[in-house]
């Protein structure tokens, strides 16, 4: 293509809102354009680059044995009644109503639809098992969109949704789509990795893993260990506990130590108790309140711990999991927070393992101003609940293997899902099996956020001002530049080139433009082309430049270079 005719708008400067290194390329180098806070358009670079970012999928999707279909994105409010999800989301659900006043939703996810759809048409074990997918624009009211295509309101997503007619089917259809997701974002040359994390709202029956592409601005923490192969999201991420009588025991006996009150003025925080106390925040041990599903707990971790709501959620099975406010403390403690402990607490308390292998320990004396100093886990408060209620931390041991865990951040690109019955229940939806008897459909569920992948690849792509795509997905796999257009021998060999190259049916982009070579060079770093070809001074000797991905330059015949280029597009 020629790139005087190519709609490509790029941008001098950086675009003050884009935080994130992705979305101010995607901006600066016309590939999306935002239509409103979390909604874009995405330009025809952009959408070349969707594209293939789709054409992977589908064909890895189509090799899985999976078959694709299109449901529409609006849909009747009735389903999402039947499923019982229509008040479990608030805002975030969009809904609307059509001319005769009856109501639908824009689809945030299609487990709904796609059982219905599947209950009417299948009825006999012998047409499962079957994966059905689509790639289609899902809809979510997010409160707070950000970071461009990372969090939008308007996405793209690939989602797939098995039935199988028992566990043990579903369990051979989540591992197909677990190593088709690896072959998949082996394919976007993207760094991931695949995390065990906690099923969540979606509320499933089973095991569900995360495909986290590594990026510092990603809003995930991911763990994993730098020795086995365990590597988890924080939300679910497990640590070595240690045994808690060992270290009891071991921490000599308990003998003559009686609790006792202090004062503690306006000493609220962990830190300030720190440095009242002069004492470490392993000591301390941090009690908080929460509400779980309307009902007040107290959640006790060491004072250097943070508490993990998604296990709080887990351990209690509970909807819904929020911090008690100020004067849900004030009531439940008699003292405002700051001051709570679990010492005559009339709560349930659930203890973490570290605070309940503790010999001693100081909290707050559920009274303004006092703290206990010298509590006795098990002797003056309950060990009932213990288990693994904080998040792990720098330090931590693997608990598969035991060697020391590391902390990355990531974005969540890929989910899957065993959902079990819970949608076949919910709807009904069921076949009937070799002795007759009518059964609820096993189901697994598989979403990748196609959008969101463009933006993690950009992500991951960026090297200084430089964005330089995968050849898998690149817009243009070629990126001829001639220094000098009025240059006759510069612009007939990027012309014979451009033709050579078309024949090679490779996609490349002549930069036909009579501009400054600074202006073009600045342009093709933001085009991201994995492959440039620099036609300057060495046209009259038949020399061009190469440039590959790492940005050296290398001067060589036409045929050299023409080699070079049909070895690197076969990388794809
Ligand atoms: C909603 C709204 C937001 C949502 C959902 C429902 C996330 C919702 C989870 C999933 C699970 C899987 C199929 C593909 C893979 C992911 N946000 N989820 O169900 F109504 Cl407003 O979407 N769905």
């Amino acid at each position: 293509m020629k790139q005087s005719q190519l709609f490509m708008s790029t941008l001098r400067e950086v675009p003050a809102e884009a935080e994130a290194l992705s979305h101010q390329q995607l901006l600066r180098g016309g590939y999306i354009r935002q239509v409103a806070a979390g909604i874009y358009t995405y330009l025809p670079l952009g959408w070349r680059v969707l594209r293939k970012i789709e054409n992977i999928i589908r064909q890895e999707m189509n090799a899985s044995g999976a078959q694709e279909l299109h449901m529409p994105a609006i849909q009747p409010a009735e389903l999402w009644k039947e499923s019982g999800r229509y008040d479990v989301y608030g805002p975030e659900l969009i809904r609307l109503y059509d001319r005769h006043e009856r109501e639908f939703v824009l689809g945030p996810t299609h487990e709904e639809v796609i059982t219905s759809l599947v209950r009417q048409e299948v009825s006999s074990y012998r047409k499962l098992p079957v994966n059905l997918y689509q790639i289609q624009t899902k809809y979510r009211d997010e409160r707070r969109p950000r970071f461009g295509l990372l969090r939008g309101r308007e996405f793209i997503m690939k989602d797939a949704y098995s039935f199988d007619t028992d566990w043990e089917g579903l369990d051979h259809s989540y591992r197909n789509m677990y190593s088709t997701y690896e072959r998949i974002f082996k394919r976007f040359g993207l760094r991931f990795k695949a995390v065990e994390a906690d099923a969540g709202a979606i509320g499933g029956q089973g095991e569900t893993h995360e495909f986290m592409a590594l990026a510092e601005i990603g809003e995930d923490t991911i763990v994993s260990c730098s020795s086995c192969e365990y590597a988890a999201n924080l939300e679910q991420a497990q640590m070595a506990v240690i045994d808690e009588a060992d270290r009891r025991a071991s921490a000599g006996t308990d003998e003559g130590i009686s609790m006792e009150k202090i004062a503690t003025p306006n000493v609220k925080s962990i830190q300030e108790l720190v440095e009242f106390l002069q004492v470490s925040s392993h000591q301390l041990i941090k009690t908080l309140l929460y509400k779980v599903d309307d009902k007040l707990i107290a959640v006790l971790v060491r004072g250097d711990r943070e508490v993990n709501e998604v296990k709080v959620k887990s351990y209690l099975q509970a909807e819904a999991v929020e911090l008690a406010d100020a004067g849900e403390v004030q009531r439940a403690t008699g003292a405002p927070t700051g001051f709570a402990g679990p010492v005559g607490l009339p709560l349930q308390l659930l203890v973490d393992h570290e605070v309940a292998s503790m010999l001693e320990g100081i909290t707050g004396a559920n009274e303004v101003d006092m703290h206990l100093m010298r509590v006795r886990p098990g002797i003056d408060f309950s060990l009932e609940q213990t288990g693994d209620f904080r998040n792990a931390a720098e330090g931590d041991r693997c608990p598969r293997c035991g060697e020391s865990l590391l902390f990355h951040r990531g974005i969540e690109l890929g989910h899957v899902f065993k959902l079990g019955t819970k949608y076949s229940d919910a709807l009904s939806a069921t076949y009937v099996d070799a002795d007759g008897r009518e059964k609820p459909f096993v189901m697994g569920c598989y979403g990748i956020g196609v959008s969101r992948v463009m933006a993690a690849i950009a992500e991951q792509s960026i090297e200084g001002e430089r964005l330089v795509w995968p050849i898998s997905v690149a817009p243009f796999q070629v990126h001829i530049i001639p220094v000098s257009v009025k240059d006759e021998s510069q612009s007939a060999l990027a012309e014979r080139l451009y033709r050579d190259l078309t024949d090679m049916r490779l996609e490349v982009l002549l930069d036909d433009r009579d501009e400054r070579a600074g202006v073009k060079f600045k342009d093709g770093d933001l085009l991201g082309a994995p492959i440039r070809i620099i036609v300057g001074r060495g046209a009259v000797s038949g020399e061009v430049e190469f440039m590959g991905s790492d940005g050296a330059k290398v001067s060589m015949s036409v045929a050299d270079a023409l080699e070079r280029i049909r070895e690197a597009s076969l990388a794809n």
